[in-house]
């Protein structure tokens, strides 16, 4: 098999060129490639040496279907090692993104190029890992102590001219990258440019406090995780260290991680995100439907929120209310998010203006006449729903994808509503719309293949995750929620305190406990949903009788104050005698004995729950697979990522 790196002479430059789809990473075959390569251009005519990729992005880091099988030679470090010890200067071109150890490979070279719209990163920490291969000692060399723990410990990628400011490239490529590379190059030898080796540099200036200031936000920002925590051990080592002392630290800490559990994790969720974008069945060159306009019915939180995400993606959006007032207030809603983001620094005020000239608003549905897609984004009343949808069925042109955001609702009910339901699909966003990534799509019966791949496609454009699910009540997270709250209250009538289920939940690392879920999206919306049920349909009082109560003492939630927790005037949570009082009298009413329950239980028990019904969710295949769950549970409901997810932690288990 040919090799992915070819070696050329372009004049006095020796050209190592990598061609290994997609991205380039640095497999076995590419990193002996580039050995080869160096090795040749040591002893030819070449005066210089470039390294660059072909196809749509420089190296975007090692290859990761490689990680936890044996390592092949060369390793990494020694490659970049032989790329750095050139006789003859090594000059990086990138182009896409240059990430992990694709920009390590950069820096062992001597001098950096790139385009304007090139990307640089060390995203290592998203999998449990830290740079491997010199990343934690030659960035503090190049960029300072405070640049390169922001590059690691975030894994943010940034642009090319931040990177160039920063010392990591050194100059921009306007046009033609290989022309400009090769002509660069040769200025650097007109120049008598050195051999540069990044290695040899010391750091700059530092605060000596940087790295305690950084433990102690780490330990905050990625709590439990170990990762981040060692990258600033390895940077604090580049400025007190040898250069050979500090590659030591950071292969031992490097392995560390690598063997973790949280990097397994990790790294499970790494391909679970790109296999729940894929259906099976429907193949890559399933034509797509062509979605340039977009309607959202419902002005409210969610609808104003999910016309923020297409605006976002820069496609326009009308946004239908009832009244010219429900219109007003729909849109206050979005300049008033709009406000909050440019307000944090996520949007400039320009980028932010562009977006909301995107968003129109109409009380007539004619509006929606050329639109390619409209979404229903109207509280969960299944009559009105069908309502919309007929009146959809009505103006909506041939072709055009029917969408509804319902969190439970039956979507084939709803698509039997109109007379294609081959063109009804579920795009169940999660609030606040234009943050959360997850987007659970709703595959009914009649859904055609064309425009569930459409919406597929369309959830990467405006930077969702998507997860297709069928239909069932409560579709997949919803659906597993159900369980975990009913075992949660269990939990509390037999002695547990809501304080103690959610500060155990939290440690264990869920991003907020179950009853702060609950005061957050209010106590209410379960109570009114039961009372459109039958005793029998509610199943168990143990799981739903205290809830009740609270609401019937005006306890909804955050929103009115008080749920199971009193809100002080800053939002925060405080434990109230009263809820325990409730908690402690239906326990009695219902005969309920009460026990000292410990955290390893709860956190046994509730996610048990999850596990549980995921299988039921599979079995019955409203998953496709069980990495999917996984992903919902971490984008949608703040499953801890250090834990991959309730299928593969469970898994995890069981094989412990
Ligand atoms: N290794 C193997 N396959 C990879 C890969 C990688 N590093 N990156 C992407 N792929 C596959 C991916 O699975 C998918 O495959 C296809 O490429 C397109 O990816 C020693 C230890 C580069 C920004 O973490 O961030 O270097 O599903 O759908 O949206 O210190 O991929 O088509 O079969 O994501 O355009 C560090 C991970 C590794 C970068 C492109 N590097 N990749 O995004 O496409 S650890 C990373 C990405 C490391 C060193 C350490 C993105 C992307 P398939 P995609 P995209």
């Amino acid at each position: 098999m040919s090799s992915p790196v070819s070696y050329k002479l372009d004049g006095n430059i020796g050209v190592i060129s990598v061609n290994f789809p997609p991205v380039n990473a640095l497999s076995q075959a590419v990193r002996a490639g580039i050995v080869d390569a160096i090795a040749t251009a040591q002893g030819d005519s070449s005066e210089a040496v470039m390294i660059i990729c072909e196809g749509r992005t420089f190296i975007a880091g090692a290859d990761i279907t490689e990680f936890g099988k044996p390592i092949q030679s060369p390793w990494l470090p020694e490659m970049l090692a032989d790329v750095e010890n050139s006789s003859k200067i090594v000059v990086a071109a990138i182009h896409g993104t240059a990430l992990g150890g694709g920009l390590e490979t950069a820096l062992s070279a001597h001098y950096r190029c790139a385009l304007p719209s090139a990307k640089i990163g060390l995203p290592e920490v998203k999998l449990g890992l830290l740079p491997g291969a010199g990343g934690t000692q030659r960035t503090p060399r190049l960029a300072g102590v405070k640049a390169a723990l922001d590059l690691m410990t975030s894994g943010a990628p940034v642009a090319a001219s931040m990177a160039r400011d920063a010392g990591l490239v050194d100059k921009i490529i306007d046009d033609d990258l290989y022309s400009g590379a090769i002509a660069w190059t040769r200025e650097l030898l007109a120049e008598g440019a050195p051999v540069r080796k990044s290695s040899e540099q010391s750091v700059p200036e530092f605060d000596a406090d940087i790295f305690d200031e950084y433990r102690a936000m780490l330990k905050k920002r990625a709590r439990g995780q170990i990762a981040p925590l060692h990258i600033v051990s390895c940077v604090e080592a580049a400025t007190n260290k040898t250069f050979q002392e500090g590659m030591a630290l950071e292969r031992e800490m490097f392995m560390a991680c690598m063997e973790s559990p949280q990097s397994a994790a990790m790294r499970h969720l790494f391909f679970a995100e790109r296999q729940a974008a894929k259906v099976d069945g429907i193949g890559k060159d399933t034509p797509l439907r062509p979605i340039k306009t977009v309607g959202v019915i419902g002005g409210g939180t969610m609808g104003g929120g999910i016309a923020m995400c297409f605006a976002n993606a820069g496609i326009s959006v009308t946004m239908i209310e009832i009244s010219d007032d429900a219109l007003a207030r729909g849109l206050s809603i979005i300049d008033k998010n709009y406000g909050g983001s440019v307000k944090r620094g996520k949007l400039s005020q320009d980028k932010a203006a562009a977006c909301r000239a995107l968003i129109s608003g109409s009380t007539d549905y004619a509006s929606l006449a050329e639109c390619d897609l409209v979404i229903e984004a109207v509280f969960e009343d299944p009559e009105l729903k069908k309502r919309i949808f007929r009146q959809l069925d009505e103006v909506c042109k041939p072709g055009a994808i029917m969408a509804t955001n319902t969190s439970y609702q039956d979507v084939d009910a709803i698509a039997a509503a109109t007379s294609r339901p081959q063109d009804v699909i579920g795009t169940h966003f999660f609030s606040p719309a234009h943050i959360m990534k997850l987007l659970e799509v709703v595959r009914g019966a009649s859904t055609a293949d064309d425009v569930l791949a459409t919406v597929m496609k369309l959830a990467k454009t405006i930077r969702k995750i998507p997860v297709v699910s069928g239909v069932c009540y409560g579709f997949i997270g919803n659906r597993m929620l159900n369980p975990y709250g009913k075992t949660v209250q269990l939990l509390l009538l037999e002695g547990a305190t809501p304080l103690q289920v959610d500060t155990a939940m939290e440690e264990w690392g869920m991003a907020m406990g179950p009853l702060r879920v609950f005061d957050l999206a209010g106590l209410d919306v379960g109570y009114k949903a039961r009372q459109a049920l039958s005793d029998d349909e509610k199943g168990d009082p143990k799981t739903y009788q205290v809830p009740d109560v609270l609401v019937e003492m005006g306890r909804t939630g955050q929103k009115s104050g008080a749920g199971f927790y009193e809100y002080d005037d800053r939002g925060r949570p405080v434990a109230d005698q009263v809820v325990q009082n409730v908690i402690e009298e239906v326990a009695k009413d219902l005969g309920v004995e009460r026990r000292k329950i410990s955290d390893d239980e709860i956190v046994e028990r509730l996610i048990s729950a999850l596990v549980n019904e995921g299988r039921k969710i599979l079995d019955e295949g409203i998953a496709q697979r069980s990495s999917d769950i996984d992903v919902v549970y971490i984008y949608g409901y703040g499953f801890p990522v250090s834990r991959g997810g309730p299928m593969f932690y469970a898994d995890s288990q069981r094989n412990a």
